[in-house]
């Protein structure tokens, strides 16, 4: 079948200039979610390349979280602190890799705050294995300057949301409320598309991701959790996140990742993983818990802070929360 015009999908940019237009509430967005498409490019083009080019490999340091940093973590760091600064629209940005704020415009129209893990999954780079790239995004407060505190806000305030998955594909995954909407790549002209419009979890779950091998660790009721998921469903565990998140998003599925007794507040970091992708699981139908509240009503008291997370289909979420909970 040949594609006529009218069948081609929208382009990013067309779809945020009707969706969005006229609507007060997104004034600006669509600068902010272009400056991501623009890095996700750029950084696509790296990963496919990472090998070829000497950027596999690590920097030989340690990043705030102690962790080794790769020499993609960098550049994907840096690429999206440019493209956002050069939106014009942003005012500060938190970033997994940097330990402050980076405060990036403090004039009015500056008048969002972003969240960003730009490599997630670092630990899958050198092996060709799918990561991603995370972003939360709030709006600035009216007359606030900038400073640290403006970045500590509740999940539930976010403006949007967005991931990046490179793999077989690279496809960007943007939520306002009540809407999620997938693009993908064309890497022949460097455009996403809308492929995946109006993106709803599938009603039945049908995958667990988890991490098996920390099973010895868990104490008796996360033991439990482990035990019921998998005498219900199929594991699937890539070891990135946004990887595993966008496979039960588009399948129906469940990704935890708790605590045990040595971490209580388990691995991943509440403002730039499980914040965004909480937004966009509710707006897709789905839920996302730390196992004791909403994920989106945790008030940060740090920039890095971590946090257990259960997140997808949302009678899933809450049985595995009454397990948790009932010890
Ligand atoms: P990574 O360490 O490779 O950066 O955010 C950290 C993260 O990956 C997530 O992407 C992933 O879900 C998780 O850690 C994997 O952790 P385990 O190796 O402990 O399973």
């Amino acid at each position: 079948m040949t594609l006529t015009d009218s069948a081609q999908p929208k382009t990013l940019r067309t779809y945020m200039s009707t969706a969005w237009s006229g609507d007060g509430r997104y004034d600006g967005l669509d600068a902010v979610v272009a400056a991501i498409a623009e890095g996700a490019q750029q950084i696509q083009q790296k990963v496919q390349a990472a090998t070829l080019a000497g950027v596999v490999g690590t920097t030989g340091e340690t990043n705030v979280q102690g962790e080794i940093v790769q020499l993609l973590d960098t550049a994907a760091s840096d690429t999206f602190v440019d493209v956002l600064r050069s939106s014009g629209r942003v005012a500060a940005i938190g970033c997994e890799e940097i330990e402050g704020t980076v405060v990036v415009g403090d004039g009015p129209q500056h008048s969002y705050i972003v969240q960003m893990d730009p490599l997630d999954g670092s630990s899958n780079i050198d092996v060709a294995v799918s990561i991603g790239s995370i972003f939360g995004i709030w709006c600035r407060r009216a007359d606030e300057p900038v400073s640290d505190a403006s970045l500590l806000r509740p999940g539930k305030e976010q403006a949007a949301a967005a991931y990046v998955v490179y793999g077989s594909s690279t496809v960007l995954v943007v939520a306002v409320e009540d809407s999620v909407q997938g693009f993908t790549l064309d890497p022949m002209n460097g455009q996403f598309s809308l492929t995946h419009p109006d993106l709803r979890l599938p009603d039945k779950c049908s995958n667990y991701s988890a991490n098996e091998g920390n099973f010895k660790k868990l104490d008796g009721p996360t033991k439990k959790v482990f035990t019921t998921l998998r005498d219900t469903y199929s594991l699937r565990y890539v070891g990135s996140l946004v990887a595993d998140f966008h496979r039960n998003l588009l399948k129906g599925g469940i990704f935890l990742y708790p605590g045990d007794p040595s971490s209580p507040d388990g691995k991943l970091r509440l403002m730039y993983e499980a914040n965004p992708l909480g937004f966009v699981v509710e707006q897709a139908g789905g839920a996302a818990s730390s196992g004791e509240r909403r994920i989106l009503d945790i008030q940060p008291e740090r920039l890095h802070q971590r946090t257990p997370l259960i997140i997808g289909n949302k009678d899933v979420v809450d049985q595995v929360v009454s397990i948790i909970v009932g010890g």
